[in-house]
């Protein structure tokens, strides 16, 4: 991208959960914007947003929102993207987008700036941010790589932000309802039916497909593989949502193709990029959702060696979803691009 002083940049779903996190984020890098859009749905035409003080009115979406600008954040959904993504490329701006829609795009870098910032530059209008479960997991596991990474099995403990700011309200109203059976319905786009969140977990994240995952499932499948280059790699996953409003928890076994130590993963991912060791049990220094929220950081603990097997260990690995799963890591991108 051309070096300038100032990039013009729009924020498609800016009135959503991550869109918020987008214009927090922005502000707290001290990002150097230039002219910002706030672009939603014509539902939310003239609602006022906050950026660095100053009061932005939203716009409803359309191409000419796009004129000028030189990066595009989206996170409006796969339909929205699918929609506005290639109007916003012709013109000229490039888009950073937060959905599904283009992940899997051969000629879409999905990026991830600790673990693969090469793939940024061989973009063609489009960057794709992956899916939060995905992005935490493999900041965890790129460091690995070099051990022989064979398979990973994991399971997904999964905060309901990750659907949308909608669900946050439901949970909060569900868990002050004095009815235990009682369930806040809300639209969820990919969710036909849900159940109460409140006191309860849930083994679906997002729909079910015909082999028996959730979509949720074979995006950490899917997206894993092509963020680490490793095409064959083995990812057995169970995505679960939990009743936490941020932080995303996973709890991993990796198992390598040679024996591997817990303590050289230990040694391996202390200082590792964007990672923090979080693993003193005796102390209960271990990480969880509270510690992550509000944070960019991937927090990795409870790293000990498989009883059975002495090629594989297991770990607790917890990032804040809308911050490093989402609009952190987009704007960890948006740096890669304006840095050239
Ligand atoms: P949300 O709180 O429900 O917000 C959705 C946003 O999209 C709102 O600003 C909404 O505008 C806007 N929108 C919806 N349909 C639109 C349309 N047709 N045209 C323009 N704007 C539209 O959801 P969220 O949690 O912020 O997530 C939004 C999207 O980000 C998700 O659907 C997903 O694709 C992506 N996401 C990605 C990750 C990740 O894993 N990287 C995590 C969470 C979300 P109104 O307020 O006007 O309705
Ligand atoms: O459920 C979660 O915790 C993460 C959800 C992500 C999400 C929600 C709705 C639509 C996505 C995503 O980023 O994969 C999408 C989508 O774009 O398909």
């Amino acid at each position: 991208m051309q070096k300038k002083d100032r990039y013009n940049v729009a924020v498609l779903g800016a009135t959503g959960a991550v869109g918020r996190a987008m214009l927090e984020t922005l502000e707290r890098r001290s990002f150097p914007v230039g002219e910002l859009r706030l672009l939603a749905s014509p539902r939310s035409a003239g609602q006022t947003l906050t950026f660095r003080g100053e009061a932005y009115s939203v716009q409803a979406a359309e191409e000419a929102a796009f004129e000028g600008m030189d990066i595009a954040l989206f996170s409006a959904g796969a339909a929205a993207s699918q929609t506005f993504a290639p109007l916003a490329v012709r013109r000229g701006a490039v888009v950073i987008d937060n959905s599904s829609a283009f992940r899997m795009h051969e000629d879409v870098p999905l990026v991830v700036p600790e673990v693969n910032p090469h793939a940024a530059a061989l973009h063609r209008g489009i960057i794709a941010n992956p899916n939060c479960s995905t992005i935490q997991l493999v900041v965890a596991l790129a460091p690995l790589v070099e051990f022989g990474l064979e398979h990973v099995t994991v399971s997904t403990y999964q905060a309901v932000s990750g659907m949308g700011q909608k669900a946050i309200d439901a949970l909060m109203l569900e868990t002050e309802n004095r009815d235990p059976q009682h369930t806040t319905l809300f639209p969820v786009a990919s969710q036909a039916e849900h159940h109460r969140m409140a006191f309860n977990v849930l083994p679906q994240c997002d729909v079910f497909l015909d082999n028996d995952y959730t979509k949720e499932e074979m995006k950490l499948v899917n997206e894993s593989r092509k963020i680490l280059e490793l095409p064959d790699l083995r990812v057995s996953p169970t995505a679960v949502r939990v009743p936490v409003v941020y932080g995303h928890s996973e709890a991993v076994r990796v198992r390598f193709s040679r024996p591997v130590r817990a303590e050289e993963v230990r040694e391996r991912l202390q200082g590792a990029p964007g990672v923090v060791v979080v693993d003193d049990p005796a102390s209960a220094r271990y990480p969880h959702p509270l510690m992550a929220a509000g944070t960019g950081e991937t927090y990795v603990g409870r790293i000990r060696q498989d009883l059975g097997d002495d090629h594989a260990v297991l770990m607790f690995v917890v990032a804040d979803n809308l911050l490093k799963g989402a609009a952190w890591n987009a704007v960890q991108i948006a740096e890669l691009l304006i840095q050239g």
